[in-house]
């Protein structure tokens, strides 16, 4: 076994630390798969020490709203008012506002309930009146009593279109309107290029005793994270201080498509796989005890491995990754 490797640990029991820990973490996230582990962090630690910088890429402007996915499942998880069962959208949610819209015709495809498009709503007002999308995710998040500074990663429009073997789809047309099916060939981020990093987001990357890299789609949820300029840089910058948490188990992915993209992208569909993704700002992978034997190969890129159990089915395996990763 390579110097390098870490064997599982002895699990951090409910009552073996302290309840709260003063590391300051900052997060990289996705939506839903991310929320799981945010939810353990957020209850494990001082929730103001906790700052999430969290995937635009899957925005999308409809019936003239501009919806923000990521931003919003991450702050209704942390507000507990998420529908626990999808991971989206509000709890007891009903949809007579779709009903009607589509009675003239519009598109309903993109589930969107009467009590979420009152922040769509919100949030679309004030960029109207010249606001940004940090100062709407900042709004609503309090608003909310969401106690974790919550950033976009931007606050420039930066799309996530997939190229498929049905042409250009927008991230939401391939992943809700077409279930996933088409066959993924390439991945764009609209206008990246001249996209800043959100005020905060390179502050909070240095100022992290420990930044997570949570357990999302490393192509189409970290991925845009880490294709705005600047932030990978940071995070090379911050190498030692960041720990990624595969999102692949066994092979599979923990939640959504990521599998079939990365095989579909030419990747390994394997933890060895999103680690070669991660290698050059990593300084420690995470893998569940399914994956030990990619633990040497995974170590030969650079990076520390740390193998701990990342299922995350109930509250207490949230909570008992989150109190791990900050053990570590
Ligand atoms: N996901 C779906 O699978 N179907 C939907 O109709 C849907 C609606 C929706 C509305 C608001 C929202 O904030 C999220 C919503 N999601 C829906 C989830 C979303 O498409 C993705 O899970 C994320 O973009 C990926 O993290």
């Amino acid at each position: 076994m390579d110097s390098h490797v870490t064997l599982p640990t002895p699990p951090v029991s409910e009552f073996s630390m302290p309840s709260k820990t003063k590391l300051k973490i900052t997060a990289l996230a996705g939506g839903v798969g991310a929320s799981k582990l945010l939810l353990g962090l957020y209850e494990v630690m001082d929730p103001g020490l906790l700052t999430i910088i969290v995937n635009t890429g899957d925005d999308i402007v409809l019936h003239g709203l501009k919806i923000s996915p990521d931003l919003d499942i991450v702050t209704y998880t942390l507000a507990g008012i998420v529908d626990v069962s999808k991971g989206w959208g509000f709890r007891r949610e009903t949809f007579h506002t779709l009903r009607r819209l589509a009675v003239y015709g519009r598109p309903n495809w993109f589930n969107l309930g009467d009590r979420d498009l009152a922040t769509h709503i919100h949030r679309t007002a004030m960029l109207a009146d010249g606001k940004t999308l940090s100062q709407a995710a900042d709004s609503i998040r309090n608003a909310l009593g969401v106690k974790s500074c919550i950033l976009p990663m931007t606050d420039d429009p930066v799309p996530t279109l997939i190229d498929s073997n049905e042409g250009s789809l927008h991230f939401q047309e391939y992943l809700v309107k077409r279930r996933a099916e088409p066959v993924v060939r390439g991945i764009r981020f609209a206008g990246v290029e001249s996209a800043h990093p959100a005020p905060g987001v390179l502050k909070a990357i240095h100022a992290a005793d420990r930044i997570l890299v949570c357990p999302s789609n490393p192509l189409i949820s970290i991925g845009p994270i880490l294709a705005v300029p600047q932030i990978r840089n940071q995070l090379r910058a911050h190498q030692e201080k960041v720990f990624a948490v595969c999102p692949i188990v066994g092979g599979k992915s923990l939640k959504g498509p990521s599998d079939k993209m990365l095989f579909h992208l030419g990747h390994d569909p394997t933890a060895l796989g999103v680690a070669r993704l991660y290698a050059d700002f990593t300084g420690t992978f995470v893998i569940d005890p399914a994956d030990q034997a990619q633990a040497s190969t995974i170590s030969t890129l650079g990076m520390k491995v740390v193998i701990l159990p990342t299922v995350m089915k109930t509250c207490s395996q949230k909570r008992k990754l989150a109190r791990n990763l900050l053990s570590l």
